[in-house]
């Protein structure tokens, strides 16, 4: 297992959608252990394959408590099937926009249907901070990062702040 390098904003790469993995061979569960390697070392609850560099729909999520042992989970061409009325608001953050934090409002429990390393199609209705991350992940695969669902002054700030410091360190 290795821990890889995260990519981070403004790199074009994460805005790009990811494709759906077709075989689930020793590469892919290879990038999955990596994964969650990079994942845990952050520390983050959850990862989309694109943010180290591999632009395919995976990612890993743990959300278990500190004091709980790891409980981790892979996701393979998750999609979400159906999303609540409700709505949660979280405190979201990402990897690839470190130390960049703001509230997020999304439905508060989604049905996802996806693929699990074994290969087995799986469905499952989740809520709280698992549905929350799930979403934050789902959007990944799509090009899409958590400061698209704040406002745009806010948006075009850290964007700004990002480039700047790529710029910086000559990215
Ligand atoms: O570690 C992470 N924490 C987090 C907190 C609230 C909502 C979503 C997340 S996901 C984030 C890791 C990450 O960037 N995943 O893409
Ligand atoms: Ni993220």
């Amino acid at each position: 297992m290795t821990i890889k390098p995260l990519i981070i904003l403004p790199d074009p790469l994460l805005r790009v959608a990811s494709r759906p993995i077709e075989t689930i061979d020793a590469a892919v569960k290879r990038l999955a252990d990596d994964m969650l390697e990079t994942m845990y070392d952050a520390p983050g609850i959850g990862l989309a394959a694109v943010q180290i560099g591999e632009p395919v729909r995976m990612l890993v999520i743990d959300v278990s408590k500190e004091e709980e042992e790891n409980a981790p989970r892979v996701f393979l061409n998750p999609e979400v099937l159906s999303a609540g009325e409700e709505t949660n608001v979280y405190e979201e953050g990402c990897l690839s926009i470190p130390d960049y934090y703001a509230e997020v409002e999304r439905p508060a429990a989604v049905t996802v249907r996806y693929l699990g390393l074994d290969g087995a199609m799986r469905e499952e209705t989740v809520d709280g901070l698992l549905a929350t991350c799930l979403q934050h992940e789902i959007d990944h695969l799509n090009g899409v990062l958590f400061i698209d669902h704040i406002s745009k002054l806010k948006r075009d700030m850290v964007v700004k702040k990002f480039t700047k410091a790529a710029r910086k360190a000559g990215v």
